[in-house]
């Protein structure tokens, strides 16, 4: 078996009612425990509230789960050694029936397979600073590129280099969208200072858009970039000042590859006292929102 659907999820795609895909990085990689569990189980319950029903999405023994128990999502939390998977892990990870979280790429991959057209995360990979020299490019933009799922985030992070990510994602014909905004949204800030092209100020515009894109076979993602609310948002300054601060402690530590954002989130967690935390878990529920109502008027249109 590669996919394994949660019956209620299978049942709600047959009905053409909405879904919303999760990650599981966000999970075992991107929040400590126990709030990462206590999020999780969080924003599902935010989803329904919002008329969806949602598939936290991981690699169990091998097996891509779509809508992961509340047991499993706990396991994952707490579970040690789970492995980062994204494109290029998976046939190991499968082929070796290992516990695996789910990146972007990866939970776009699974999201496709089952027919889930969107997924809320925080904030994807991107081209990262330095990447002329390091060639550090995040997977999770060739997903976008040719994989479809509408992803809805916070933006990026400032551990990026944002403009070179959006060139990057316009060469590849990904559309960037601004919910309610036409600036790139940056995580943790509202402001990233970059123009976006396209502002879209309600969920049935984007599934109009989105609707346009796939009857046209246009294949690969379409990225919402949906700011964190005000009233959560750090402080730009103190934000860069952390983040140039941890990018300078990962070039003298060696620390290259896949294990370059884990670094990073964790040094930037530890340097602004769980502040980050805060307002990272904030802004997930926020996406949360905007995602269930995206997947509900995309399902009206199709129906
Ligand atoms: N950015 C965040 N939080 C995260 C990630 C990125 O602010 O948890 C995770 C996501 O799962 C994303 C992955 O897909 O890191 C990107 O890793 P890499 O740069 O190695 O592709
Ligand atoms: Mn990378």
């Amino acid at each position: 078996m590669l996919v394994r659907v949660n019956p209620e999820v299978q049942k709600a795609l047959d009905e053409n009612r909405p879904v919303v895909a999760l990650e599981s990085t966000i999970i075992s990689h991107g929040m400590p425990y126990p709030q990462n569990v206590e999020t999780a189980l969080a924003v599902e319950k935010i989803i329904r509230e919002h008329g969806a029903v949602p598939a936290t999405i991981g690699i169990i023994d091998g097996v891509g789960v779509v809508g992961m128990t509340p047991e499993e999502i706990e396991e994952f939390g707490k579970r040690k050694g789970i492995l980062k998977v994204s494109r290029r892990d998976l046939p190991v990870v499968m082929s070796k029936k290992l516990w695996g979280a789910t990146t972007v790429a990866t939970t776009m991959i699974f999201a496709a397979k089952a027919g889930v057209e969107v997924f809320v995360t925080g904030g994807i990979g991107g081209v990262h600073r330095g990447a002329q020299q390091t060639f550090d490019i995040s997977a999770d933009l060739q997903e976008l590129a040719h994989t479809n799922v509408t992803v809805v985030c916070a933006g990026a992070k400032a551990i990026l280099d944002l403009p070179l990510t959006l060139e990057y994602l316009e060469t590849f014909g990904v559309p960037v969208l601004g919910y309610k905004t036409d600036e790139l949204a940056a995580f943790y800030t509202t402001h990233s200072g970059l123009k976006l092209d396209y502002q879209m100020d309600s969920a049935e515009e984007i599934a109009a858009a989105i609707q346009f894109k796939r009857e046209m076979g246009l294949d690969g993602g379409i990225l919402i970039s949906n700011p964190i609310p005000e009233e959560y948002a750090m402080d730009p300054e103190e934000m860069n000042y952390h983040i140039d601060k941890a990018i300078a402690e990962m070039e003298e530590k060696g620390i290259h590859g896949k294990d370059s954002t884990p670094f990073l989130l964790a040094t930037i967690k530890e340097a602004t006292k769980g502040k980050s935390l805060d307002s990272n878990i904030q802004l997930v529920f926020n996406n949360a929102k905007v995602g269930a109502m995206i997947a509900s008027e995309y399902c009206k249109l199709k129906g």
